[in-house]
């Protein structure tokens, strides 16, 4: 629940923050965020559905091509922890917007893994985000995992800072990233280059320190405010 109600201020900050005006669509023709997001949420993604479906038999919808924005909330077992923020317009390329602490300062790893699942720690979330079946590389290479976002770099104080603009992560269609991960590691990520048994599948780049789920932002915002209302309306707020 905990990460429930972080993953709601994050998106209320993005949402009361967003430069571009949103619509309120509910995006009725993406299939996966609903899918992906119903672990998280148990039934009540089901209960959206259906409203969705209903909504949509009542009027005719009006498709509005809008600004997709996506987060995830980084935990781990140890003192690192940050947000990410994810935007994409249309079909171009999504923009990451990074920012972890409590690292060691220098060069971390930093990709985007196959699973949202965090069931025993970062290690579930599985292997990089790879739906062309390719090795490791780095993020500007043609040959390389989906996934493969190259390294974050801490400063002094532990934090790292950093805006990703790619190609290969898009938050609609058949290789959508919402419902997968993000994952920062102990060490650099050698971007397949380092010639160790592990560079060309995880650039050796150590330990998981922190991972966490992409999730919709708009889609998060609404169901967080039915619950809130479930809540309301049944005293426990
Ligand atoms: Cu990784
Ligand atoms: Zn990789």
């Amino acid at each position: 629940m905990q990460q429930v109600v972080l993953a709601a201020m994050a998106a209320h900050t993005i949402l009361s923050t967003a430069a571009t005006p949103h619509s309120l669509v509910f995006p009725i023709s993406n299939n996966h965020s609903t899918v992906s997001t119903s672990s998280f949420f148990l039934g009540t993604s089901l209960k959206l559905k259906n409203l969705s479906i209903s909504a949509a038999s009542a009027k005719p919808l009006t498709v509005v091509a809008a600004t997709k924005k996506a987060v995830a909330v980084l935990k781990g077992t140890s003192t690192v922890e940050g947000v990410v923020t994810l935007s994409q317009d249309d079909e171009g390329p999504t923009t990451v917007n990074v920012r972890i602490t409590g690292l060691t300062p220098g060069e971390h790893g930093f990709h985007l893994h196959e699973y949202g699942d965090t069931t025993n720690g970062c290690i579930s979330t599985g292997p990089h985000f790879n739906p062309k079946g390719l090795t490791h590389g780095a993020p500007e290479d043609e040959v390389r995992h989906a996934g493969d976002l190259g390294n974050i770099v801490a400063n002094a104080e532990g934090v790292a800072e950093a805006t990703i603009v790619d190609n290969q992560i898009p938050l609609t269609g058949p290789h959508s990233v919402v419902g997968r991960a993000f994952v920062v590691h102990e060490l650099a990520d050698d971007l397949g280059k380092g010639g160790h048994e592990l560079s060309l599948t995880t650039g050796n780049a150590g330990g998981r320190l922190a991972c966490g789920m992409i999730i919709d932002v708009l889609l998060t915002y609404i169901v967080c405010i039915r619950i809130s209302s479930i809540l309301y309306q049944n005293q426990l707020l």
